[in-house]
């Protein structure tokens, strides 16, 4: 892992992973095609008020019919990884029994167009577009849903496991649970702090089960899963907000961390929703399979999380943490990008610091970070994106500082590769490396796209 800092450059190692990232619900589009059934953010998207704008990802960037030259875009900006997702809906339509074998050749073909372009295909299993009849039986709340997981992963598994780099079973089940369960923020629109609780267990009992299909089949990449951890900092040194840090860590980050890598859940987890759940969803077993060994850890990172204790009596009913109450999240001093997000690499290095110190040094990634900002199209057609730049440069830079300080940290996914759906916000929030236009489908590469080239040709950034 040699880094140097030279001339102005921090370079990376020879072997870094330069990446970019996407979801199949935020781009594909078709719907419809090729016998895909409907998912929850199918639904969820139809529900008046659930969507800015009322969009749905009905019709996106319409990736599924323009895979191929999505794929030269890639190649033009260099580079060596795509991490997409595969719709579940579109492999077993039925959630159970039966394989669409047309669903299943999209990807095939999607995974071919990688390697003939000598860019690593990377999977994510799940991200987030559960079968709507799967939801219909209960979602994640039914642990049943966790079995057909498995089931689908190893479908999926016997047709690309020869081919894939890395797989991720699960896309930031946080999100998943507290904002799908928890708040309904996000599909399938459930709201409750116990629901959310259990969707969280059997979220990773899926992920435990994939880890075993994916072994099973043999497949040749690493397997990792994907988790949106974050720096959890105390507003100032009092015990009472160190106690708040400590409870949003935990239901953030340990409470994912622990049972994959230690095989347990936190006890100070356990005791601070004891009023909520005995957690009676967890059986004798579960855990041996939750802690199968992956080979590699994947974080998403956008922001860090500030947090003080708030005074007596003052509730948030619209927390996604459960029994956090009297928890008050604050802005990191400094600029905010269009989701209102704080702009702080020192997050970012933190994390990664802090997941050697807490779990070990094991290979990690970073599959997930980048910023939304209002793109201006200029009078040639350009978009110039100058903080959109700034941010990729300064979390780069951290993560160089990681690697410099001894972190495994072997590649680096933008999120994201192009502007889509961006769930709850619709098409009001752009993330691309790539514009969209969404009257004409044209793809332009913007000013921060052709940054990332210039980075990825000569494996370094600007000190
Ligand atoms: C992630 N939050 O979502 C997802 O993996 C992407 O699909 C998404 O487009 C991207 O980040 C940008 O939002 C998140 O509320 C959504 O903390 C919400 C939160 C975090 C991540």
């Amino acid at each position: 892992t040699a880094v140097r800092t030279t001339e102005g450059l921090l370079a990376f190692p020879s072997t870094f992973w330069w990446g970019a990232a996407t979801a199949a619900y935020q781009i594909e589009g078709s719907v419809e095609a090729d016998g895909r059934t409907p998912s929850i953010w199918d639904t969820f998207s139809a529900q008046p008020g659930r969507i800015d704008n009322g969009d749905t990802g009905a019709h996106t960037t319409g990736h599924y019919t323009r895979y191929r030259e999505d794929v030269g875009l890639m190649s033009s900006i260099g580079l060596s990884a795509y991490r997409f997702s595969i719709a579940w809906p579109r492999i077993r339509p039925t959630g159970g029994h039966g394989v669409n074998e047309a669903g299943l050749g999209f990807y095939d073909r999607l995974v071919d167009e990688l390697l003939g372009a000598g860019i690593r295909p990377v999977a994510t299993l799940y991200h987030w577009d559960l079968p709507q009849e799967l939801e219909d039986a209960g979602g994640w709340t039914n642990r049943d849903t966790a079995l057909r997981f498995a089931d689908y992963a190893a479908v999926v598994a016997q047709r690309l496991g020869d081919r894939v780099a890395m797989w991720n079973t699960l896309n930031e089940p946080w999100c998943s649970a507290f904002l799908g369960y928890g708040t309904g923020g996000h599909a399938p629109g459930r709201r409750g702090h116990v629901g959310a609780l259990t969707a969280t267990h059997h979220l990773l009992l899926g992920h435990g089960l994939a880890v075993a299909a994916l072994r099973a089949a043999g497949v040749t990449g690493q397997v990792s899963t994907a988790l949106n951890a974050g720096a959890v900092r105390p507003l100032t040194d009092d015990p009472a907000d160190a106690d708040a840090a400590r409870r949003i860590d935990g239901l953030l980050n340990r409470i994912f961390f622990d049972p994959i890598l230690r095989g347990a859940y936190p006890a100070d987890v356990l005791r601070d929703t004891e009023q909520l759940t005995d957690w009676h969803f967890v059986r004798p077993g579960d855990l041996a399979t939750i802690s199968a060994p992956v080979d590699a850890i994947c974080v998403n990172y956008y922001q860090p999380d500030l947090v003080s204790a708030a005074p007596d009596g003052e509730l948030d009913h619209g927390t996604p943490y459960p029994t956090a109450q009297g928890v008050r999240f604050h802005p990191t001093p400094g600029p905010v990008t269009h989701m209102g997000w704080s702009v702080d690499p020192t997050g970012l290095r933190d994390l990664l610091l802090r997941i050697r110190r807490d779990y070990g040094d094991r290979p990690l990634y970073v599959t997930e970070n980048g910023a939304a900002y209002e793109d201006r199209i200029g009078p040639d057609g350009g978009i110039d994106d100058p903080e959109r730049i700034a941010y990729l440069r300064g979390h780069l830079a951290a993560v160089h500082e990681a690697i410099s300080a001894g972190v495994d940290l072997r590649g680096y996914f933008v999120w994201s590769l192009l502007d889509n759906f961006e769930w709850a916000f619709g098409f009001s929030r752009r993330f691309g490396l790539i514009h969209v236009d969404y009257d004409t489908l044209a793809r332009t590469v913007k000013a921060s796209g052709h940054w990332y080239r210039a980075a990825i040709a000569r494996g370094a950034i600007e000190a």
